[in-house]
């Protein structure tokens, strides 16, 4: 199995993942690869989540702080999660055992913009990382890493932590190897130079991370799949939402405001965004170019018809199937995709300067535009903010989607006030539900609100949000952005006790 781990002195350092996992210890920092469920230690977390059963078991404490790229999956968040043994976790996860650990108070969630991980942690803001966990594809003579399926904050934890474990996945392609672009330009105020990327295709760093072989103390070999959960085909709201956001493109097209190519896409992912890619797919577009976080299925598909020219990201999250088409084409994609860390993939000096189109979902948006992406009910976690916030208030065109109603028509996504804000009013331009759109830009508080009761809410809430927002016009201590404070989180509140939103 070791004719992927090529340095000599790495190779002495091979172990089971469970000596590996019994040199992480409680109360210390750890640092794991993975974004998207791709590209996370698959062995390492798993080991440690037994040894930590054990502890417990012995009536002794063993927690430790987690931080990751993005989201990882059951064999990491999960196995941690049920086992208890999480004390601290950042910045953005979306597994369900975790998320039930977070909402029951267990254990400290910090959810942040994903562009400023790396930051922070050389800054010092979260301490000393004693470990990290990094999962590559390959260690060459020279003792380079090629990464595997994300970059996420890697080069970050490789370089921050006093020790690291590398995990080398046999499942990862060798043809991975070329497609990474790692940045080592970056410096610390007040020191930093700009960023010499000026399209989305350029390569402005190094295929391989740099690792202290120094610092390795264990080398584990693996061979499990990323996560690749099934791909699921857009549902009707997903198409009426994705057909209104495309007639909105091809218009700021006709306007002038947009070229033929549009500018860089930036998308999140699930349902809403499969349905827009599968969009822009038939309607003649030629040549676009994605600067976004995640390659998914959909974006293959675009990039195999020429719909797009080159896509730039730190992950990918393609179903089985999109793995296979992946791998039976892979010099056709290596030339067309670029993987980067997720502070250049995410980087607001890169975002504004590309001028990316930013779509993402949301979990609601209020009368002004302000939009929630995580909570529930103000109170209760779904994931995290990711990268919604690095894009949406750099970007050229910032657009929120997502169905006008959740959980059967029970909801509203359209609220009177949002019961917690990720993007303010400043930085959302764009609303889009299954009923339609609404183009904020250039309108004041009231205007806006009058634009989203009408293009964006759901017929059933329309006239509640009306005769709110009416009253408030009228009742409202300032007339500026009109409210009524007793009585705005109030649909939320009769969420909480009846399961409903409806009067
Ligand atoms: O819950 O799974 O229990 O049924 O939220 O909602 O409609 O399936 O939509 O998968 O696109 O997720 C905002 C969560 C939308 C996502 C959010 C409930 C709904 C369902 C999922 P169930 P849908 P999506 C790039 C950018 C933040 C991060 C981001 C997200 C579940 O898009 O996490 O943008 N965004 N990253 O029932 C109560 C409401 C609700 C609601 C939806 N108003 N009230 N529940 N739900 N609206 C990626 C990265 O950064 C890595």
């Amino acid at each position: 199995m070791s004719d992927r781990i090529r340095h000599a002195g790495l190779r002495e350092k091979r172990m089971s993942a469970e000596q590996a996992a019994a040199l992480i210890h409680p109360g210390m920092t750890v640092a794991m690869s993975g974004f998207t469920g791709a590209g996370y230690p698959k062995a390492v977390p798993q080991a440690l989540a037994a040894r930590i059963d054990e502890a417990h078991a012995r009536g002794e404490a063993f927690r430790i702080n987690v931080m990751t790229g993005a989201s990882t999956a059951p064999e990491l968040d999960g196995a941690l999660a049920r086992a208890h043994g999480i004390e601290l976790r950042l910045p953005y996860q979306s597994d369900p055992n975790l998320r039930e650990r977070i909402n029951a108070g267990e254990l400290n969630y910090i959810d942040m913009h994903l562009s400023h991980v790396a930051q922070y942690t050389w800054f010092g803001y979260f301490g000393a990382v004693d470990v990290a966990v990094v999962e590559v594809t390959a260690i060459d003579e020279a003792g380079h890493l090629v990464p595997s399926s994300s970059v996420g904050n890697n080069k970050t934890w490789l370089e921050q932590a006093d020790k690291v474990i590398l995990e080398v996945n046999h499942w990862q392609p060798d043809a991975l190897d070329g497609m990474h672009d790692v940045y080592y330009g970056t410096a610390l105020p007040p020191n930093r130079k700009p960023i010499p990327l000026v399209h989305p295709d350029d390569r402005i760093g190094e295929p391989y991370l740099r690792c202290d072989p120094d610092k390795v103390i264990a080398v584990v070999e693996t061979s499990a799949p990323d996560r690749n959960s099934p791909f699921t085909p857009p549902d009707a709201a997903s198409k009426q939402i994705a057909t209104h956001l495309l007639d909105f493109l091809a218009h700021e097209v006709r306007r002038g405001r947009l070229t033929p190519q549009l500018l860089p896409l930036q998308s999140g992912v699930g349902n809403i965004t499969n349905a827009v890619l599968a969009g822009l797919g038939e309607a003649g577009y030629r040549d676009l170019t994605a600067f976004t976080e995640v390659i998914q299925d959909g974006m293959l598909d675009l990039l195999k018809r020429g719909v797009l020219r080159m896509a730039s990201a730190t992950s990918f999250s393609l179903s089985p199937e999109g793995i296979d088409e992946f791998l039976a084409n892979v010099d056709f994609y290596r030339d067309r995709i670029v993987l980067r860390t997720q502070e250049m993939s995410n980087h607001p000096e890169l975002v504004r300067r590309l001028g990316c189109i930013a779509m993402n979902g949301m979990i609601e948006v209020d009368l002004y535009g302000n939009v929630n992406s995580t909570h529930v009910a103000g109170t209760k976690i779904m994931n995290g903010i990711g990268g919604s916030g690095d894009f949406a208030r750099n970007a050229y065109l910032s657009v929120f989607m997502s169905p006008s109603t959740a959980k059967n028509g029970a909801i509203s996504s359209i609220v009177p006030m949002a019961s917690h804000v990720d993007h303010t009013e400043h930085d959302v331009m764009v609303i889009v539900t299954e009923q339609g759109l609404a183009d904020l830009r250039g309108l004041a508080p009231r205007q806006r609100a009058q634009r989203i009761i009408d293009q964006c809410a759901h017929p059933d809430f329309r006239p509640m949000l009306q005769d709110y927002f009416d009253r408030a016009c009228r009742e409202s201590f300032g007339k500026h952005t009109p409210h009524l404070l007793g009585e705005a989180l109030s649909w939320h509140q009769r969420f909480v006790e009846t399961g409903s939103m409806r009067m």
